[in-house]
């Protein structure tokens, strides 16, 4: 390759992660920051070596089919990847890359945010006061659930899991969780690790979602897995709105069956869930669980290392296929 690799940017990233970009990249932006559909993501990579896309870009089998010979790499700014189908581009031969690590404090902290917005009824309250409602009080009004003392139970002891559940010790809460394989004993601090997702459900106080979204995981949590958990139990989840079946929570939420849910991600985004934004024992938030100077900087650069380890001849450290 003669000159510089040419790097279509998808979206708008940090001026500091652009500016190193421009400086070993052609770099194509999206201007205005619109989402591209299908056709527009593939007209976009016709001329291009590498793309660096976030989670709103769907590289399905479809759109890797029709991508030039030339794209050689997809370096995600995000570390789950269910927006590209692996199989086919590894079948096309095209590298692709994710941004693990960087994001877990940010998330973790978004993942406490959401428990604590639900288990002391946060949207409710704001709520009253911004609509100018806020006219009575007694010890006996918005009185929520204390987190301290109550089973923090994480669904994928990944690294994001294993950072939420060092935050929720911190609140004094006991840890359990249940994930593909067991964690070492330095890993697992003292969590108590369950063997069967039912295990798991039946002693979360609050449940945090941290597995990334799959065929298997699809609608994990749904009414029946729901009937599992604790009476009045939390649901939390910054992962993927695929995981939710929402109209189960729904009823869930609407029955007293769950005390509440703190949720960033929906099936459908941007926009959410309506009959969701209804119900007042929902804390949401848009999808800003890694939205951070600090980690959307280190999300840019993480993404940057591996294009430049991969257009200099190296293995990307974050390589998935
Ligand atoms: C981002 C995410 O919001 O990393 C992920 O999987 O969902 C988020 O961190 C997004 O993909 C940023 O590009």
């Amino acid at each position: 390759m003669t000159g510089k690799p040419v790097l279509l940017i998808t979206r708008k990233l940090r001026d500091v992660v652009q500016a190193r970009a421009k400086q070993t990249y052609q770099v194509i932006l999206n201007d205005d920051d619109h989402v591209f559909d299908a056709d527009e993501l593939i007209a976009r990579c016709q001329n291009v070596d590498a793309v660096l896309p976030c989670h709103s870009e769907h590289f399905s089998a479809d759109v890797i089919a029709a991508l030039p010979k030339r794209l050689r790499i997809i370096a995600n700014h995000s570390v789950g990847v269910d927006h590209v189908d692996l199989a086919a581009a590894k079948a096309a031969g095209i590298v692709v890359t994710n941004t693990p690590d960087v994001l877990s404090d940010a998330t973790a902290e978004i993942a406490i945010l959401c428990m604590l917005g639900a288990a002391r009824r946060g949207a409710e309250g704001d709520a009253m006061i911004r609509a100018g409602k806020w006219d009575f009080w007694s010890p006996a009004f918005m009185v929520g659930r204390q987190v301290s003392g109550k089973q923090f139970g994480v669904l994928g002891m990944g690294r994001v899991g294993q950072v939420t559940a060092d935050r929720a010790r911190g609140f004094g809460m006991e840890i359990h969780y249940h994930n593909r394989t067991r964690l070492p004993e330095h890993l697992e601090k003292g969590a108590v690790f369950h063997d069967t997702v039912a295990g798991l459900f039946a002693v979360s106080d609050v449940l945090s979602l941290h597995c990334p979204a799959t065929p298997d995981t699809r609608n994990i949590i749904n009414a029946k897995t729901l009937a599992l958990l604790p009476d009045r139990a939390i649901l939390v989840n910054t992962a993927r709105g695929g995981l939710v079946d929402e109209a189960a929570l729904i009823d869930a939420l609407q029955s007293g069956r769950l005390f509440a849910a703190g949720l960033d991600v929906f099936q459908v985004e941007p926009g959410g869930n309506p009959a969701l934004a209804a119900l007042p024992n929902v804390f949401l938030l848009p999808h800003i669980g890694s939205a951070t100077e600090e980690t959307r900087d280190a999300m840019g650069f993480r993404a940057l290392d591996n294009l430049d380890a991969f257009f200099s001849g190296r293995a990307p450290q974050d390589r998935l296929v």
